[in-house]
């Protein structure tokens, strides 16, 4: 017979763990660490699960960089002891907090899948069973004796992908997540179907996980729009302490040629504030210098966030800049594969 699998299930919160406060009608957080009591069918998986829950679970609204760093020390001080994890938080942010996890943990051997749920796990046609089961059985999937998984994912709605790929797209459908630019790396159906070829390949093997805490959250996302003023612009690159902007453009990377704002870019890069080009489209990469609109932000410095999500920008960017890196350093590690997250 096989060894069973361990898996700890890390609960943050978020709607899978909800129930309705009947006096006020709004959905709130409840006791999870009975889960496998209550879910019967957890029972017939071949696997031991063990439940660390926060003490005061929170809607992933309330999801900051302190509970990020809380997240990776519970699985680094149970790494040893377990097979894989799975960790429940809210929809709403869990792209930006699993594609952060995925930064945090360097060398990860082991897989670690972020789920949760449309519908609370009591909820009669409740999504939160499905995903709840088929993420402990991706997390406990082995062949030759080796984890299936060994990087950073998020399941939902049959789904299977790489965390600090996705986007959080609907508020109303159970498919609330997509990856565009990058394939689903397992299916659920009949049958649970890996895409194997798409899968990160444990590197360091023979080194140990390193968990990285210093998060430098000094930073801002600035979305363009036609028509937005030049006052806008200058008022975000002098926010006092600012670190970093994460730039939406438009397109393939592309912003208005106005000298001026080029020349409030410009100042800021020398200033040190590190800026990086990210597209506002769902899908697709930035290509800086592709159309004049481009030619200038890549003389000036900007960082080439090539097909980053924004919220995985935001994540590899308060991890880079933890790091205390040269401005070079930071564009070319930036501009490097790291944990899969571009191409
Ligand atoms: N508001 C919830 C959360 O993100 C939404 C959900 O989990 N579906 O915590």
């Amino acid at each position: 017979m096989t060894k069973k699998s361990t898996i700890l299930l890390v609960y943050t919160g978020g709607t899978i763990g909800m129930m309705k406060d009947y006096k006020t009608n709004a959905l709130k957080a409840f006791d999870f660490s009975q889960i496998v009591e209550k879910i019967p069918e957890l029972q017939q998986l071949n696997c031991k699960i063990e439940v660390i829950s926060f003490e005061e679970p929170i809607d992933s609204s309330d999801m900051n960089t302190k509970y990020y760093i809380k997240i990776a020390e519970i699985i680094e001080e149970n790494y040893q002891k377990f097979d894989g994890f799975v960790v429940l938080t809210g929809s709403d942010t869990m792209s930006y907090t699993s594609s952060a996890i995925s930064f945090l943990l360097e060398n990860l051997q082991k897989p670690v899948i972020f789920t949760g749920s449309q519908l609370p796990i009591g909820d009669l046609r409740t999504d939160a069973k499905e995903n709840l089961i088929t993420s402990i059985e991706i997390a406990s999937a082995r062949k030759n004796g080796l984890p299936i998984i060994s990087e950073v994912c998020l399941y939902f709605e049959y789904k299977l992908y790489r965390a600090n790929r996705t986007t959080k797209i609907n508020a109303e459908q159970f498919e609330a997540f997509a990856s565009m630019n990058y394939p689903p790396l397992a299916e659920s159906g009949v049958h649970l179907q890996f895409n194997e070829h798409l899968l990160e390949q444990p590197k360091n093997v023979d080194k140990e996980l390193i968990v990285r805490k210093k998060l430098d959250y000094n930073i801002v996302i600035l979305k363009l729009f036609p028509g937005i003023t030049l006052n806008v612009v200058q008022s975000i690159v002098a926010i006092p302490n600012l670190k970093g902007i994460v730039l939406e453009t438009y397109g393939s990377g592309n912003a208005p040629t106005e000298k001026q704002f080029i020349n409030i870019l410009d100042a800021a890069i020398k200033k040190g504030i590190r800026i990086v080009n990210v597209t506002q489209c769902a899908g697709g990469s930035v290509i800086l210098g592709h159309y004049e609109t481009s030619v200038k932000l890549k003389e000036i410095g900007l960082v080439d966030g090539k097909d980053i999500t924004t919220e995985t920008a935001i994540a590899k960017m308060m991890y880079l800049l933890g790091e205390n890196l040269s401005t070079e350093e930071f564009k070319h590690y930036f501009e490097l594969p790291l944990r899969g997250e571009i191409d």
